[in-house]
C-alpha cells in the first residue's frame, strides 16, 4: 500500500525488504517495537504503519486530492474501510501462525469473518467508487482493496475468484504502472 501510494504520488524513495519477517530484533524493523512493516525512513527517523505513512507522502506530494482513511463519513467508505483493514489484519495473523509452525488450526470464524468481510465489499465495491470523489488521484480505500484482494491468494490463505465484482476491480487498478510494479515476491538477500 505505502508503495503503490509513493510511486502514484510521486514521492522519490528507496525500497529496503525486510528479509526474515520472523526476526525479533527490532533493529531488524527499523526499531519498530511491534516488529512490523512497513517503517518509512527520513530525516525525523522512523514511522511506524501504513496509514502514517501514506499521510505523510500525501503531505510531502503536496497534492490534495488524495483520499485517506476516514476522510469521508459516508457508512460506505468508513465501513469498507474497517472491513478491508481487518481482512488484511486477520491475514498477518493466519500467517504469523503458520510462520511459527506448531499444529494450531487458524480459528475458523477468524477465515469465515475474512470471507464475510470480502462478501460485502464485493458486494458494495461499485456503490463505493460512485460515492468516492471523481477528481481523485487515489484513494486509500481502494488501494488497500486492490493489495488486500491480491496479497490473499499469492500467500495461499485464501482463493478470491469467486468475488467477481471485486476481481473486476482489481483487474482495472491492475492496468495502474504502481500496480505493476509492486507485484509481490520474495526478496533475496
Ligand atoms: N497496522 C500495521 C500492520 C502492519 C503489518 O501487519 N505488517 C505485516 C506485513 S504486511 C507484518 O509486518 N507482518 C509480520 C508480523 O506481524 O510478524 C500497518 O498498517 O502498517
Amino acid at each position: 500500500v505505502a508503495r503503490v501510494f509513493a510511486l502514484e504520488l510521486d514521492v522519490p524513495h528507496v525500497f529496503r525488504p525486510v528479509l526474515d519477517i520472523t526476526s525479533r530484533n527490532a533493529a531488524d524493523y527499523a526499531d519498530n517495537p511491534a516488529l512490523k512493516v512497513p517503517i518509512l525512513i527520513d530525516e525525523s527517523g522512523p514511522l511506524f504503519g501504513t496509514e502514517n505513512i501514506c499521510r505523510e507522502l500525501a503531505r510531502r506530494s503536496g497534492g490534495s486530492n488524495v483520499v485517506m482513511r476516514g476522510d469521508m463519513s459516508h457508512r460506505l467508505v468508513a465501513n469498507s474501510e474497517e472491513l478491508i483493514l481487518h481482512v488484511m489484519s486477520a491475514e498477518v495473523s493466519v500467517i504469523t501462525a503458520r510462520l511459527a509452525g506448531g499444529d494450531a488450526a487458524v480459528p475458523s470464524k477468524v477465515m469465515a469473518s475474512m470471507r464475510n468481510s470480502l462478501s460485502y465489499l464485493d458486494e458494495h465495491v461499485d456503490a463505493l467508487l460512485e460515492v468516492l470523489p471523481e477528481l481523485r488521484a487515489l484513494s486509500f480505500v481502494e488501494v488497500a482493496l486492490f493489495c488486500a484482494m491480491t496479497h490473499l491468494p499469492w500467500r495461499q490463505v485464501m482463493e478470491v475468484d469467486s468475488w467477481k465484482r471485486l476481481g473486476a476491480f482489481c483487474d482495472r487498478f491492475r492496468e495502474r504502472e504502481s500496480a505493476r510494479s509492486t507485484e509481490y515476491r520474495f526478496d533475496a538477500p
